[in-house]
């Protein structure tokens, strides 16, 4: 081909990477296709005059190879400038399209799990998932959750995810968590024996203390099934065989959000720290729902003195040394704590002592004071931790950080809203067992 050929082929080549990359815009298209049509120009009166001398000096067969080179690359234009899906006008065009259609394998392919799953295997992890309890009719809740603890956490760490329902799962609830995130997510089926309310108990005894609860206005008062669920989180979620594999969890519920950025991993903290259980938010509990609860306490401590820590925090759960309960508790809706405390020798015992009273279908135990009475009097009281800088919100309270959390963070909640110094918080308690 000779020199002014090849002058044409530059000019060409420039036009095409010329190209704007986001065609789907009316103003990249008009800016690129101008300059783009420009070099074309220049290239066509190139060829126009290369062509002509070619013709008039060359053999019929060098006519032919260059009329057909002509066409190929007219047709090549035409396309790249009429269909966007025809991308191959460049060399950077082919490049790009050989990463996309490689990115898209990846990202399409659900049986990679490995792919999915060890995307950051180059950071350190610790043996950890996210807990979620809902039902189908609760989607829109748990996307919204999801949502916010992927955007500002998970997303960087991948932790696998587990839902659990005492009903299958639709198709459709499916799909649409499993958009939320890259991680694994798993959906189980709670065992019947681990919700429902268990034969043994007295239906008519349950039905007086629910009506008694309802007459009072307490929340929940009539209802059985906030009754299995408080008692599942109590003494069943750990031992689903989903949660088999791990050791840490994050419990999340429907309709909770992340105000603030985690730059670091909390399970390895809570690893490397020899925690058991944290909380963002404390405070007491509605005293008509467990008017039995701390009597039984008593009772289980005094059979089993050696399940008792020494440096407890019980003087976060009383103000007398252990004769009456201030009904302080960590609100157990966020929890990242180790499932092995729930799953110890001392725990089982616990709960099975209070599973035996009947308490949580007598009355309305909730999850949230006996995890806390028992980290608190099963652990030392240095195994507790407050997260501090986990901006979280589950209506109608929230905890906001403040000061260089609040900024480091890149908070989006009001920091004068927080319940940490509010008149009912409990977490002035919790400081001074430290002081
Ligand atoms: N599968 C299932 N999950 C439930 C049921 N009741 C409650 N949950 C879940 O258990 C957790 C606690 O229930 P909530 O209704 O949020 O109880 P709460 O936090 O005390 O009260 P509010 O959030 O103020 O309604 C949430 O994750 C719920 O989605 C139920 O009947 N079935
Ligand atoms: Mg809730």
């Amino acid at each position: 081909m000779s020199d002014n050929c090849l002058l044409g082929a530059l000019f060409y080549g420039g036009a095409g990477l010329a190209r704007c990359p986001h065609r789907n815009t009316v103003t990249s298209m008009t800016t690129c296709d101008t300059l783009s049509g420009y070099l074309f120009l220049l290239f066509l009166l190139s060829v126009t005059f290369d062509t002509m001398s070619v013709f008039l000096s060359a053999s019929p067969s060098k006519r032919y190879i260059t009329l057909v080179i002509v066409l190929v690359i007219g047709l090549h234009y035409l396309f790249s400038i009429t269909y966007d899906s025809y991308g191959v006008s460049s060399l950077s065009g082919l490049s790009d399209q050989f990463l996309s259609s490689n990115t898209t394998d990846r990202v399409l392919d659900v049986d990679d799990i490995d792919v999915r799953y060890y995307s950051n295997y180059t950071e350190r992890r610790a043996n950890a998932t996210f807990v979620l309890l809902c039902r189908n009719s609760d989607l829109n809740g748990v996307i919204n959750s999801m949502q916010s603890a992927e955007d500002r956490f998970n997303r960087r760490y991948n932790y696998p995810w587990v839902l659990l329902n005492e009903e299958p799962f639709t198709e459709q609830f499916m799909h649409r968590v499993s958009l939320i995130t890259r991680a694994p997510v798993h959906f189980g089926l709670i065992p019947r024996d681990h919700w429902f309310q268990p034969e043994w108990i007295d239906e008519n005894k349950a039905r007086a203390g629910r009506q008694k609860m309802m007459a009072q206005r307490i929340i929940y008062a009539g209802s059985v099934p906030y009754r299995n669920m408080c008692r599942f989180n109590s003494g069943f979620f750990f031992h689903h065989e989903l949660l088999q594999p791990y050791r840490y969890y994050w419990r999340v519920e429907p309709d909770v959000r992340f105000f603030c950025d985690l730059e670091y991993d909390p399970f390895l903290y809570m690893q490397e720290h020899d925690k058991v259980y944290s909380f963002t938010i404390s405070l007491p509990e509605w005293e008509p729902t467990i008017p039995t609860l701390w009597a039984t306490v008593k009772e289980f401590m005094g059979l089993h003195p050696e399940y008792i820590q020494s440096h407890n925090a019980m003087d976060f759960l009383s103000n007398d040394g252990g004769n009456t309960y201030n009904l302080c508790h960590f609100w157990s809706n966020f929890e990242i704590a180790d499932m092995d405390f729930w799953r110890s020798e001392a725990y089982q015992a616990f709960f099975d002592f209070l599973e035996s009273k009947g308490g949580f279908y007598y009355e309305r135990w909730g999850d949230a004071p006996v995890h806390s009475i028992a980290a608190a009097l099963f652990a030392r009281r240095d195994q507790i931790h407050f997260f501090r800088d986990i901006g979280y919100r589950h209506d109608p309270f929230q905890h906001c950080p403040s000061g260089e959390q609040f900024d480091a963070g890149h908070c989006a909640c009001d920091p004068k809203d927080t319940f940490d110094y509010h008149q009912n918080s409990c977490l002035p308690k919790f400081e001074a067992l430290f002081t």
